[in-house]
């Protein structure tokens, strides 16, 4: 099954996959000392954009960095031996889940704070115009961090720029536990700033990884052209808590009955059911790729937990620290 609409739910099913096993190992074990975010539910956002991109386009996220890092192409075991703090991590085991970075496939970097790199993205991608490349930047981020002034900043800079970069927001509706409601004027919207800032804007289905991945070729293209940033919105959903493996159904700021509905709308069950009468065997692949995705995390754990941690002689390489005075 070689068509690119099952390569997408293909990769959906390895995020999920892998993301699964590693919070079952996470609760279990208590072996991972790093804060993590799960994308189970949101896989269509970082499959369909990224599958957009190539391998010289720079891909940027925040926190919720392992479903990004993995749709581009990241090292799977670079991230697992990460999240065990090992020396042969992709972060050296010093940055644990928010930290991934794989350059070789163009995952330029995630990083925790909010916004931070929304506005490396637009630096990257201003750098490759200067330099005359045909090159572009991505950047991944929440609602949440589009509650951060450099988000503003950002956008009015690419557009009166006309920097080549892709400002993707994930919507899932909350920040931490703050609604959306609580925090926005009722009629305004994320892609509504970025058209107020002058950058093309788009609102989309994120749990429709072919809406995905038709908007995000447009955007690139778009942004290749040298015709300014694009902003995609892409409404989608969190399964599982803000931080760790659990589930949050018990902590009150959102229903039971919402977090069902949304579940119901599962991006992998529905991209396999809009491609079934076209890929009669979808089901059988999906379960076929779930079996063979899950040898290859247990593998993985497997092999990174008999890594060494990094020397503690060398914990402070790569820190930054101020000159004594
Ligand atoms: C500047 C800054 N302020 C606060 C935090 C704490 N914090 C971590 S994640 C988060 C919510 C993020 O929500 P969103 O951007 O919508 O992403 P999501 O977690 O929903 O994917 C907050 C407030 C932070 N990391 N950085």
């Amino acid at each position: 099954m070689a068509s690119t609409r099952a390569r997408l739910i293909r990769d959906m099913v390895r995020i999920r996959t892998v993301e699964e096993v590693l919070a079952d190992h996470y609760r279990d074990e208590q072996e991972m000392r790093t804060p993590t975010h799960f994308s189970i539910g949101q896989e269509a956002t970082a499959v369909g954009v990224c599958s957009a991109t190539t391998v010289e386009d720079w891909v940027y996220s925040g926190h919720r960095s392992h479903a990004p890092y993995l749709a581009k192409g990241g090292d799977l075991e670079a991230l697992v031996a990460e999240l065990y703090g090992k020396e042969a991590g992709c972060a050296h085991g010093r940055g644990g889940s928010m930290h991934m970075i794989d350059q070789s496939v163009g995952f330029a970097g995630s990083a925790a704070i909010l916004g931070e790199m929304i506005s490396v993205a637009v630096g990257s991608a201003w750098a490759f115009v200067r330099a005359g490349e045909q090159r572009i930047a991505v950047t991944f981020f929440g609602d949440g961090a589009a509650d951060e002034g450099v988000f503003a900043e950002s956008l009015n800079f690419a557009a009166v720029h006309r920097i080549p970069v892709v400002f993707v927001c994930e919507n899932n509706l909350y920040s931490i536990s703050s609604p959306l409601s609580v925090r926005h004027a009722e009629g305004t919207s994320v892609h509504g700033r970025a058209a107020a800032a002058g950058v093309r804007a788009r609102s989309v289905d994120g749990n429709d990884v072919f809406a995905v991945h038709a908007a995000a070729r447009d955007a690139v293209e778009h942004a290749r052209r040298g015709t300014g940033p694009v902003l995609l919105e892409l409404a989608t959903y969190r399964w599982r808590a803000h931080v760790g493996p659990g589930t949050d159904h018990d902590h009150g700021y959102r229903s039971k009955e919402e977090i069902d509905s949304w579940m119901a709308g599962c991006p992998i069950l529905r991209a396999a059911d809009a491609l079934r009468a076209e890929e009669p065997d979808i089901d059988a692949a999906v379960e076929a790729w779930r079996a063979e995705f899950r040898q290859e995390i247990h593998a993985a754990i497997d092999r990174a937990k008999a890594l060494p941690f990094p020397d503690t002689a060398r914990l402070l390489d790569g820190a930054y620290l101020p000159a004594a005075h």
